[in-house]
């Protein structure tokens, strides 16, 4: 391990390679884990969700598990954390080289970090979110994480934003090495914005690229079970799992407001042009269409989108 790559950012975060990594007894999370990763064999069909965190991972998670159930009938009681478990997150005990095909995986990690055996077999679902949401969604989710660090104000969270120190380290990075690597790769991307605007015409897209022919019922069923409001009563999808040394108030913690343009509600004026401004400078060679607004995903926003990634 470069001594230079591995720092403690606080008691709880560390950083290794650029990602951002939470400490836990009953987890594997050394670097020399993080670093085997990159050799980790991988099966023609494995199925990775990755993700910036607040970016709509636990809904994707819970959409992958609902369209897998078929090949698991007695897993359907497991959380989705058991079926579709995080690649960096191993607890000590698991060897995922044991785990029946098809393996489903979740993962946060920058996209140097992943398997390079992903970019021949395999298939990635890469979710994004517009960033002023996942900020403001990452404020009020660490708040309740005891081993994360939360921020006092506002502006002490941009700066954790800006300088990549919170969990997934650097949205910029992160986004920036997915979509401009995305050809290396069997990789759908999809946007939280588009999940909101028709949830349906999404999981329909999941199904076709990862191969899963499903009655038009039972694709209607899945989006019952997955709008927000079934979610969040849903212990299975919304891990309520989570002990009391993680969080004091699991119920409805990875489900708060599940909506497009909320940073309005939070950021001031100031810090929003403020965040813009980074934003136009960070992306500029990557320009993404985001949408920021509710009332964007009635627009031609959103397709544009769609068309200059997939
Ligand atoms: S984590 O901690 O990285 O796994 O968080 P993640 O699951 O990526 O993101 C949490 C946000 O996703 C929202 N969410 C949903 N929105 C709409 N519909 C459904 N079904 C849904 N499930 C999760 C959740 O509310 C978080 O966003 P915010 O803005 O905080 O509400």
């Amino acid at each position: 391990m470069a001594q230079q790559d591995y720092k403690m950012l606080s008691d709880k975060l560390f950083t290794y390679k650029g990602t951002v990594l939470t400490l836990g007894s009953d987890h594997d999370l050394t670097p020399e884990y993080i670093d085997s990763l990159a050799d980790f064999e991988t099966r023609d069909d494995d199925l990775y969700v990755v993700t910036f965190p607040k970016s709509g991972t636990v809904w994707t998670q819970r959409i992958i598990t609902l369209i897998y159930e078929e090949d698991f009938p007695d897993k359907a009681k497991q959380s989705t954390y058991e079926q579709m478990p995080w690649l960096e997150y191993r607890l000590k005990e698991e060897d995922y080289n044991t785990r029946p095909s098809p393996r489903l995986f979740c993962s946060h990690l920058l996209q140097p970090l992943m398997p390079k055996a992903l970019q021949r077999k395999g298939k990635i679902i890469y979710v994004m979110r517009n960033p002023k949401d996942i900020m403001v969604s990452y404020f009020h989710f660490s708040k309740n994480m005891k081993n994360l660090d939360s921020s006092e104000s506002m502006y002490e969270m941009l700066e954790k934003f800006f300088t990549g120190c919170m969990i997934g380290g650097c949205w910029f990075d992160h986004v920036k090495g997915w979509i401009t690597n995305k050809d290396k790769y069997n990789i759908l991307i999809l946007t939280y914005e588009e999940m909101i605007k028709d949830l349906r015409s999404v999981i329909v897209k999941i199904c076709e690229f990862v191969g899963k022919n499903l009655s038009d019922a039972a694709i209607d069923k899945m989006v019952e079970t997955t709008t927000f409001k079934h979610m969040k009563k849903d212990p299975l999808a919304n891990y309520e799992f989570l002990p009391q040394n993680i969080t004091n108030n699991p119920k409805g913690l990875f489900l708060r407001k599940g909506t497009v343009g909320d940073w309005r509600n939070t950021l001031t004026v100031a810090q929003s042009e403020c965040f813009d401004r980074v934003y136009q400078e960070k992306m500029k060679d990557v320009p993404l269409n985001m949408v920021w607004d509710i009332s964007d995903l009635h627009g031609e926003l959103l397709e544009s989108q769609n068309e200059s990634w997939n």
